[in-house]
């Protein structure tokens, strides 16, 4: 993942994913196996409980893609869980300030000289097939191998950006737009014409850019991915489950009707 990511940073390829609202095994291979970057198992507003979450994770890395799974709050043991199961990144909402970030950071590290605040707790049995290794070698690398993504999507988030990205062990900030242009006073589906959010958005990019983090953004199409990633965000999907099965067969069902 993180080779992807700095492919990206260089300005190669972006690295790309897909989202997975729904559960299953068979599910996430078959996205997987379409060759993304990484795959995310959305537990925040998937429906998507703990079991099918490890399901969907072994399925993606044996796929040889990178699982990231999206909590749904800032819970340490929700984390520990998702960490466990063997996610190579996780991906945090909400989070609104450098306290906030510090804390995220340090439950999701073990505690060690580079990290003495880190109180992950050992025990991960899982986790180490999910990263071709064994029980040792994911304990000693796991700190520096999964990827911290913090979500900014709020108007206080926006406010203390520069302080969120500078906050050491956050390796991406990711903007959730929908949330976001809530947060601001709009309707969140209108996002993408709203010059407010689009100022928000360029803040949060630069603030990434100054602090050398990556910058990531939501995205449910490759158009809007690829504008993204034109603008110099390294990490977006293009796409999500959900979006896919309603757009493809409500689009049949109309055709159908016209034949
Ligand atoms: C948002 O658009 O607010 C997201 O978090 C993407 O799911």
């Amino acid at each position: 993942l993180r080779a992807a990511l700095e492919r990206a940073k260089a300005g190669g390829a972006p690295c790309v994913g897909q989202w997975m609202e729904f559960p299953g095994y068979t599910l996430a291979k078959t996205i997987a196996g379409l060759g993304f970057d990484w795959v995310l198992v959305d537990c925040e507003h998937g429906n998507i409980a703990d079991n099918e979450m490890y399901l969907a994770i072994g399925a993606i890395a044996s796929s040889g893609v990178s699982p990231i799974v999206r909590i749904p709050a800032d819970e340490p043991w929700m984390m520990k869980r998702a960490l466990d199961a063997g996610a190579h990144g996780i991906m945090i909402p909400m989070c609104e300030s450098k306290e906030q970030a510090a804390k995220i950071v340090n439950a999701m590290k073990y505690p060690s000289d580079r990290w003495p605040q880190g109180f992950r707790g050992s025990g991960a049995m899982f986790a180490p097939a999910n990263f071709n290794q064994n029980g040792a070698q994911y304990q000693r690398t796991a700190n520096d191998n999964t990827l911290i993504i913090v979500q900014i999507e709020t108007r206080k988030a926006v406010e203390n950006v520069e302080e969120i990205a500078s906050t050491d062990g956050v390796d991406m900030l990711f903007i959730g737009p929908n949330d976001l242009a809530a947060s601001l006073g709009y309707f969140p589906f209108d996002h993408a014409k709203i010059e407010e959010v689009q100022v928000a958005t360029a803040r949060t990019l630069k603030a990434c850019k100054d602090a050398g983090k990556y910058a990531g953004h939501f995205a449910l199409s490759a158009e809007i991915a690829a504008q993204r990633s034109k603008q110099g965000f390294e990490f977006m999907n293009c796409g999500a489950d959900i979006v896919a099965v309603t757009a493809w067969m409500a689009g049949e069902k109309a055709k159908m009707e016209a034949l």
